[in-house]
């Protein structure tokens, strides 16, 4: 099963291999000087779950399987990145392949080299982003002449997909954000997947704070544009973080919170990255395995049979469903069985977060 992928971008030097390493504690180089990063460094983290540790020592089973996330360092971009500056565009195709972006915000006011020798977040936000839809801007304005054709012979699919990826040029030259909900239907967005663009992937701001914080006059305006933009944000000490990547658990804990850090940044963005994929967990558990699986919101029980298996899928008969507080209360299937508490599920069955499943299938 591949992983879901969190790519992190945003300006050279702003701290962004920093936070890679705090996030993955794998090694990631990092200089103060702009470009230290060329090649992505790639990290996969097991994403931390309290339910399926519960559940793995009440089962006491033979392993855990937690569900992962791939983290992708990516060089910086500069302005005319879109134009090739900098290597832009095969650093923008990095950027294409993720699922879901982290853009880091520079935030701390220390002696650290900056591209543009002030530190101002509101202005990296928009040099990045206009980037970002500048580069769309010449995958979408190809597309439409690839399409001319098709149009001309009056091939329906072009002329939908003519129109559509023509709104899309409007909307991004108009400097707005594409709203995937509100302006697309379902075949539209299959039609338009092909392309990757950049300004489709969900996206989330890192504010990265060092010892030194840039005045929170200038933080609040930051927080404010991008709520304007309805976009969400995660605070981040990058390098503090960084600085204790390699503590054990409990030492780190007690470390962060001595600086009223309650969370780690990994925790707050995968939290952050889950809700923005509209991702929720369910579970299979057994004295084998208790692993957990990922999976989109509102998806139905043969698809999450499909995640674990195709064949689940193809031969799917039923699930059966215990929710993980009954599994809690009475301690084994048996007890919950006994109890009534075990729910057998169709193929309409809509999954819910926190599910516990047995599949029955027939292959
Ligand atoms: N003071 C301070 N320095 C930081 C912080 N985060 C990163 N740095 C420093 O800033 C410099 C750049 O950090 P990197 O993590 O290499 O930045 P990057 O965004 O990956 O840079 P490129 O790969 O060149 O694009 C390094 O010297 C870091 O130690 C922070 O929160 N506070
Ligand atoms: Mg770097």
């Amino acid at each position: 099963m591949s992983s879901l992928s969190c790519g992190i971008v945003g300006l050279p030097n702003v701290g962004k291999s920093t936070i890679f390493s705090a996030l993955t504690n794998a090694a990631a180089e990092s200089g103060n000087f702009p470009f230290t990063t060329i090649e992505p460094n790639v990290a996969v983290v097991n994403v931390e779950d309290s339910r399926l540790k519960q559940l793995h020592t009440l089962l006491e089973s033979k392993s855990i399987v937690f569900t992962n996330l791939k983290f992708v360092d990516i060089a910086g971009l500069v302005k005319g990145a879109s134009k090739g500056e900098g290597l832009g565009n095969k650093f923008l195709a990095n950027i294409r392949e993720v699922d879901a972006i982290a853009h880091v915000l520079r935030c701390f006011d220390d002696d650290v080299t900056h591209v543009f020798d002030s530190v101002d977040p509101i202005r990296d936000m928009d040099v990045i982003n206009l980037e970002l839809a500048l580069s769309d801007l010449q995958i979408l304005e190809k597309r439409l002449i690839k399409l001319e054709k098709g149009k001309k012979s009056g091939d329906k699919d072009a002329i939908r997909e003519h129109e559509l990826v023509g709104k899309i040029i409007n909307i991004l030259n108009s400097g707005k954000k594409i709203s995937i909900e509100e302006e697309f239907g379902i075949d539209d967005l299959k039609m338009i997947k092909q392309l990757n663009l950049i300004t489709l992937k969900p996206t989330t701001y890192i504010l990265n704070y060092g010892n030194k914080q840039i005045d929170s006059e200038k933080i609040n305006s930051l927080k404010e544009q991008i709520s304007k933009n309805q976009d969400s944000y995660v605070e981040i000490n990058g390098l503090l973080e960084s600085e204790v990547k390699d503590f054990d658990e409990a030492e780190k804990k007690d470390f962060l919170q001595e600086f009223d850090i309650i969370d780690t940044g990994l925790k707050l963005l995968i939290d952050e990255v889950y809700s923005l994929l509209n991702l929720i967990t369910f579970y299979t558990a057994g004295p084998q395995e208790c692993r957990a699986w990922s999976i989109k919101k509102d998806s139905k029980a043969p698809e999450a049979a499909g995640k674990i298996h195709t064949d689940f899928q193809k031969g799917f008969i039923r699930a059966e469903i215990i929710e993980f507080k009954n599994y809690m209360e009475f301690k084994s299937e048996e007890e919950v069985k006994k109890n009534g508490l075990m729910r057998s599920e169709g193929k309409d069955y809509i999954v819910k977060d926190g599910d516990i499943i047995h599949f029955r299938y027939n292959v």
